[in-house]
């Protein structure tokens, strides 16, 4: 396989610089919030600002106090990210502080790993034994035997430190086992990834076309805001789902697919926009490579073997294929987010992006704007070591290290004649995140060391060695957030309260850490507002206007659209957008998307396909106070005539098992006409089996649990997690 050295990494993790000044960290008391105001019965309001760890898309806000105690949290006006709204699950961020069954104390483990049995232990203590335990692994193995797994704002701070311990194994599930398939497509296409928040405009959108992507239940704050934008403005929506989700009510077309054929539409419809000449002629002549090669290849995917596949009548197809290309580069087909469907997800999201460049939008209002970034200054420090031996977590042609590729590289294996012997796991329930939960298990007790950093005690949790309480993302300070959008921003999290019980913020342990092992050359700033205040002002403002400001916009040169008919240089191979890839051909995939049928359930088992609810974040928002009187269980969507057929009646409490026979936590059903015979619903991150969430507790079911089959892309490693099916146990 030939590696394609010409792409640039889509996510730059850090730079070196030369040491600095080595100081012990403090946390300093509560100061400077944003402003203290008389409420109208003349209590005493603070306001302080934050971005949000209720989900990773960190919207920034405020947080409001009255006479001290915790009142409500608003977005920030100016902030791309929340457009001045926090969705339902932000607004109820309150609910991470107060929930009293928050870790409390730093865990060691006494018995058998699994087992959950700890003792409480000061932070001294944890730190000691981590620091010797590292040390040893060091010595026996390498460095690179220990790798992080982290996800959330805090786990830059362990990268920092896991660095400087000399090892470079970092990957997050945001990738292998969310949206690799995207990045990795567009970067094959375009040169160029999607990246988080989406560099979609679809509030000018006068056609939005919905593969999955259940806006609305998927609550990325500003998506929702622009998609209600658009459609207020009279956009034609587009939506292609097995069920009817919030977005196809909202839509002129619901197109019911069959699960899994997905690719046979897309095929169908390149074949409409060619074979009709309905696509931008100037920009595929002037942008792309392959489009003769497309043009024969699609041929034989006319909209009547299409349907055949995917269930849609060739009539819908060919209507809904007029209708994108008449709105053209005002059409944006959304690159969607979470793509591991079905193992041939990049070349699914590859024929999506083929469709733009068809359409002519990249770049172009109403589609996809180029995103802004402002320079943040780095924090000085010591050149990390070099590692000497890479571990097999990464795809050939991917751009990240996969997470669960550190998983597989944790068991033994003589191919590999290497494996990891410590976890640090920052903000991520792997045991719930990951599919085939048999494997996880094996991997963990492998390990001669997993630390665990997390706010609950979720599962993850109850396999850890160490658990190091943090406190919630509205008492501690955090690393900046600078992220890409339409402005480039940056944005502050401060704390509003001072840490409960023996809580610790993440920069606060790393650093310790650090000093335990003599690594403070590499994270050598005084305290977390000295850190923050340096980069701030050595990039042209400070940690005193931020506090005030909790956004700020930095201005940019480059312009956010290209205009019509401009040529453009693309950061591929060829310069040009890749309708046909030479990448892929050359390390042997296939030059342009087919089509793979995928397996089908057999009578009497249907399709597990899983979403997300308002109302809750992944497992991380399940035990949270607040969100639990809204939606306290997920329910499993079951259509009207297979429950017939099986006597189930709304609201009854059944039992879904798996194909390997795996058997879930009891789970309501709701009867709908909502969704197609073959498959069932549900919402991700329910059927807790943590004794110690009390709210949760097997609340509803899991879906992780029932995912043991995963279907592989073979293109970037992402674990498709849609080729599971179930049956009823009533
Ligand atoms: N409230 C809330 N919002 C969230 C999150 C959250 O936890 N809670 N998580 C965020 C994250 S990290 C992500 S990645 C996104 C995920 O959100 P999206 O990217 O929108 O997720 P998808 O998997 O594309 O969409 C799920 C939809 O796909 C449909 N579906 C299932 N199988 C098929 C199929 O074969 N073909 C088609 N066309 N559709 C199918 C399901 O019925 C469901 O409606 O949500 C984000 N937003
Ligand atoms: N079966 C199945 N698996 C999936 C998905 C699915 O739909 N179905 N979705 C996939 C997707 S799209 C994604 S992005 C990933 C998400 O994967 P994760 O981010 O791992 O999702 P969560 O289950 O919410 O786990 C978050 C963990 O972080 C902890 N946490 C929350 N806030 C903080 C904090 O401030 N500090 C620290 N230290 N810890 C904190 C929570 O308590 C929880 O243990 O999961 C993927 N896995
Ligand atoms: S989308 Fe909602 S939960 Fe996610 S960061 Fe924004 S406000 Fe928080
Ligand atoms: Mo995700």
């Amino acid at each position: 396989m030939k590696k394609n050295l010409s792409r640039r990494s889509f996510i730059k993790i850090t730079g070196a610089g030369t040491a600095g000044v080595i100081a012990a960290g403090s946390i300093s008391k509560l100061s400077g919030t944003k402003k203290v105001v008389k409420g109208k019965s003349g209590s005493k309001v603070e306001i302080t600002p934050t971005y949000c760890e209720m989900c990773t898309f960190k919207c920034a806000g405020w947080v409001y106090k009255k006479d001290g105690k915790p009142w409500k949290i608003k977005g920030n006006d100016t902030d791309h990210h929340s457009n001045g709204r926090m969705c339902t699950k932000g607004s109820a961020g309150m609910g991470t502080y107060t929930d009293p069954d928050r870790l409390k104390k730093p865990l060691i483990r006494t018995e058998e790993r699994g087992k959950q049995v700890f003792k409480e232990v000061s932070w001294d203590e944890a730190f000691t034994y981590i620091a010797e335990k590292m040390q040893n692994l060091k010595k026996s193995y390498g460095p690179e035997c220990m790798a992080l797994l982290s996800h959330g704002a805090g786990g830059s701070f362990f990268k920092q430190f896991i660095k400087g311990f000399g090892s470079k194994n970092i990957a997050a599930p945001s990738y292998g086992n969310c949206r690799g398939p995207r990045e990795e497509a567009y970067m094959l296409t375009y040169g160029e990834a999607i990246g988080s928040p989406e560099r979609t405009d679809m509030s000018n959108s006068k056609c939005i076309v919905l593969l999955g992507s259940h806006i609305g239940e998927n609550s990325h704050s500003s998506q929702v805001r622009d998609f209600s934008t658009a459609i207020a403005n009279g956009a034609e929506v587009i939506t292609v789902d097995p069920r009817f989700s919030t977005a196809a009510s909202k839509s002129k077309f619901w197109l019911p697919i069959k699960p899994g054929t997905d690719m046979a539409l897309l095929l169908a419809w390149i074949n409409v926009i060619i074979g009709e000449e309905i696509y931008d002629k100037k920009f595929i002549k002037d942008n792309t490579v392959g489009f003769e090669q497309l043009k024969e290849h699609v041929k034989k995917y006319t909209p009547e073997w299409a349907y055949t596949e995917t269930t849609i009548k060739p009539e819908i197809i060919r209507e809904t294929a007029r209708l994108m290309a008449k709105n053209g580069s005002k059409t944006l087909l959304h690159p969607g987010r979470f793509t591991v469907w079905y193992g041939d997800d990049t070349q699914r999201v590859r024929a999506g992006a083929i469709i733009n460049a068809l359409l002519g939008n990249w770049g172009q209002k109403g589609a996809f704007f180029n995103p802004q970034k402002a320079k943040v200054a780095k924090y000085p420090h010591a050149e990390y070591p070099k590692q000497n031996k890479e571990m097999p977590i990464k795809y050939e042609l991917a751009n990240l290290a996969l997470a669960s590729g550190i998983c597989d590289a944790t068991i033994p294996s003589i191919k590999d004649g290497c494996s990891f012997k410590g976890w640090i796991v920052y903000g991520t329930n792997l045991i719930k995140t990951f599919p085939d939960r048999k494997n996880t298990l094996k991997a963990i007790q492998n390990l001669d060391l997993l630390v665990v950093v997390d706010i609950l005690p979720t599962e993850i949790t109850g396999w850890a060695d160490v658990v190091l309480p943090e406190c919630s993302y509205l008492e501690r300070y955090d690393e900046l957030r600078v992220s890409k959008g339409k402005k480039a921003q940056i944005a502050l999290r401060m704390p509003a309260f001072e840490p409960l019980y023996d809580s610790k913020p993440a920069w606060w342990m790393a650093k310790g850490l650090a000093k335990k092992m003599g690594l403070e050359k590499y994270m050598p700033w005084k305290n977390i507002e000295e850190y923050l205040d340096y980069r701030l002002k050595k990039s042209g403002t400070s940690l005193e206007e931020m506090k005030k400001a909790g956004v700020k916009t930095v201005k940019t040169d480059e312009p956010i659209f290209y205009s019509k008919g401009e040529q453009i240089e693309f950061d591929t191979e060829s310069g040009k957008v890749e309708l046909f890839s030479s990448v892929l051909e050359e390390a042997g995939f296939d030059p342009i998307p087919k089509y793979k049928r995928h397996e089908q359930p057999e009578e009497g088992s249907f399709r597990l396909i899983t979403g997300r609810s308002p109302m809750h974040s992944f497992s991380r928002s399940v035990n949270n106070p607040i969100l639990t009187q809204l939606m306290p269980e997920n329910e499993v969507w079951v259509n009207s005539v297979v429950a017939k057929e099986w006597d189930i009646k709304h609201g009854q409490y059944i039992k879904l098992k798996n194909q390997d026979n795996i058997v879930s936590t009891k789970v309501r059903v709701k009867v709908t006409e909502r969704i197609r015979h073959d498959a069932v619903y549900m919402v991700h991150g329910f059927g807790t089996e943590q004794k110690k969430m009390r709210r949760a507790y097997m609340k509803g079911a899991s879906d992780s649990l029932l995912s043991t089959k995963v279907l592989y892309d073979d293109i970037m490693g992402g674990t498709g997690f849609r080729g599971n099916f179930v049956t009823f146990v009533i």
